[in-house]
């Protein structure tokens, strides 16, 4: 049986293209450096900072966790966004039931393989629509777009959603990620148009 999809409230506005926004059908791909291979085998997922015990799950053990889709809209820093992206994965909120968070724990920051790093609040980490997901629209994630599981933050500005993602980190602070060190927005909501610079 399949999941029932939690729709992103973003999707259910009557105005679904942010300010200064153009809508694409297709789907651009945009990264730092170059794609990482997609071995399973080595992969695995590490869950570290501010909580009672470091957890470190492998593929086998990340890809039995439970299962959500997500119906959501992307939203490009660069101008574009696109419609109606189906994804399936494993929910952020699942975190919390395989670690202890220390309530000290702010933000997090999410890994993504090669270095790559994007902080977040937690409350937004935490959110019903953010998924580590595996599948786009029924298709296995392509390996540009993130395979074998990237993370989809719907809300944000999507540099916030990591590609080849391997892992969390809690924080009590803030800090930039990789683009936010280059000057991205902190936090990096559309609909205010938090582009560049600023928290
Ligand atoms: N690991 C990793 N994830 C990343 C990036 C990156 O450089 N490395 N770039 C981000 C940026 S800036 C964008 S716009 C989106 C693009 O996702 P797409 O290539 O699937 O469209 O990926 C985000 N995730
Ligand atoms: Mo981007």
């Amino acid at each position: 049986m399949q999941n029932a999809t939690i729709r992103s409230p973003d999707t259910l506005r009557s105005q679904r293209v942010p300010p200064g926004q153009k809508l694409t059908e297709k789907f651009p791909v945009l990264h730092h450096g170059s794609v990482p291979p997609v071995g399973v085998s080595a992969w695995n997922f590490q869950i570290e900072g501010l909580i009672k015990q470091p957890r470190t799950l492998s593929f086998q053990e990340f890809s039995l966790l439970p299962r959500v889709r997500v119906f959501s809209d992307l939203h490009c820093v660069t101008g574009w966004s696109r419609l109606n992206n189906t994804w399936e994965g494993v929910s952020s909120q699942t975190i919390k039931d395989i670690v202890d968070i220390l309530p000290e724990a702010r933000y997090v920051m999410v890994h993504g393989a090669g270095g790559f790093t994007t902080n977040l609040p937690i409350d937004e980490f935490f959110a019903e629509d953010v998924l580590f997901a595996f599948t786009h629209d029924d298709k296995p994630i392509t390996a540009e777009h993130g395979a074998p599981v990237r993370l989809v933050v719907p809300r944000l500005y999507l540099w916030k959603s990591a590609k080849w993602a391997n892992g969390v980190e809690f924080m009590a602070q803030d800090k930039p990620g990789f683009w936010e060190s280059f000057g991205y927005h902190m936090h990096g909501d559309p609909w205010t148009e938090e582009r560049y610079g600023g928290r």
